[in-house]
């Protein structure tokens, strides 16, 4: 059993980035069994749901012309457009079938404004409005979290980065994550968690 400071965070294992989703990341939908296993050293287990409206300003069918992976400005600055994914209340947006669900104490919802993406766990593409999960992990005297899920260079990395600038200690396991690897991002991203001091463990 992992000490009772430390949190397990579950990133997004949901049905549109698993194979035949909107959004799937290849291989996604192997890392459930290790993340499975995981959850019984944790005492605390938190699952995160990506959980846009289908207005999203990170739908590349909200902006004509534009197609998926292209980038906009909006407000707070650049972001990449996506496939339609994660729709509130929708098939894509619940769950992987065999995620265990019973065992978290909190599932955040994030992406829920149609201006503004959410990748990380903690704050919004701004960078700036909290998702309120910082107090909640602060509340119950969590110092360290451990995180896995999808993808790893979207909404795990981003997540680890906010993480360890609010000075938890990080651990991403990335054999429980799969990326998605848009232009080098995947690399990008590992070496910016390196550099900000995140285990990477494997
Ligand atoms: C994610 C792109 C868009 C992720 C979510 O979970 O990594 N990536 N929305
Ligand atoms: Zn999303």
């Amino acid at each position: 059993m992992r000490p009772a400071t430390d949190a397990l965070i579950v990133i997004d294992i949901q049905n549109d980035f698993c194979p035949g989703g909107a959004l799937a990341v290849a291989e996604g939908d192997t890392v459930v069994p290790r993340v499975n296993a995981l959850m019984d050293a944790f005492s605390t287990v938190i699952l995160t749901q990506d959980w846009h409206p289908s207005s999203h300003a990170s739908f590349a069918a909200n902006h004509p012309g534009k197609a998926p992976f292209d980038t906009v400005e909006l407000s707070y600055g650049a972001q990449t457009l996506w496939p339609a994914h994660c729709v509130q209340g929708s098939h894509g947006a619940a769950f992987h079938p065999d995620l265990r669900t019973d065992p978290a104490q909190l599932v955040i919802r994030k992406g829920f404004r149609s201006g503004i993406d959410s990748y990380s766990a903690f704050f919004e593409n701004d960078r700036a409005t909290p998702t309120g999960l910082e107090g909640y992990l602060r509340n119950r005297g969590i110092t360290a979290i451990t995180l896995v899920g999808l993808a790893t260079d979207f909404c795990v990395a981003f997540s680890a980065l906010d993480a360890a600038r609010l000075g938890f200690g990080v651990t991403v396991d990335l054999a429980a994550c799969r990326a998605i690897d848009l232009d080098g991002s995947l690399a990008n991203s590992l070496r910016a968690m390196r550099a900000a001091g995140v285990a990477l463990e494997d």
